[in-house]
């Protein structure tokens, strides 16, 4: 796992170097909108730990953090009207190192929703 680096963007969102349109913030999450979204409703959920990706994360983040960003998740999508209750569902996915073309170096979910998207590629 490469060293977590703290100058990357989402760490200076984090730290309010940056500003964000926030969509919920919790003790261990924050959920923004993506600045080039790539559907009608496009949200990047990210731990407020320092985790690069979501195998980092998954193995060393605390039971809190990891129930906290997944009910935030949930949150959002319900609050969003994407969930399945009360919309027409999202895609959530997450990109992880060079074969999975991550750039901000900070483990993030991308929810995306608002129209159908098309079939995952690889
Ligand atoms: P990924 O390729 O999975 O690392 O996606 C990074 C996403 O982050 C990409 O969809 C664009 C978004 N992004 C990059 N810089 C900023 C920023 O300064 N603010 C916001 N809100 N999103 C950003």
């Amino acid at each position: 796992m490469p060293a977590y680096d703290p100058t990357n963007i989402f760490a200076r969102i984090l730290r309010g170097e940056i500003p964000n349109k926030t969509v919920l913030e919790t003790e261990h999450t924050l959920a923004f909108y993506d600045i080039a979204p790539k559907a009608p409703v496009h949200v990047l959920v990210i731990p407020k730990g320092a985790y690069v990706t979501y195998d980092d994360f998954a193995a060393h983040a605390s039971e809190a953090e990891i129930v906290d960003f997944h009910r935030a998740v949930a949150h959002i999508t319900r609050e969003l009207g994407l969930d399945m209750e009360t919309g027409q569902g999202f895609r959530a996915i997450t990109n992880a190192g060079e074969h999975g073309l991550q750039e901000v170096p900070h483990f993030h979910l991308h929810i995306l929703g608002g129209h159908p998207v098309g079939p995952l590629v690889a």
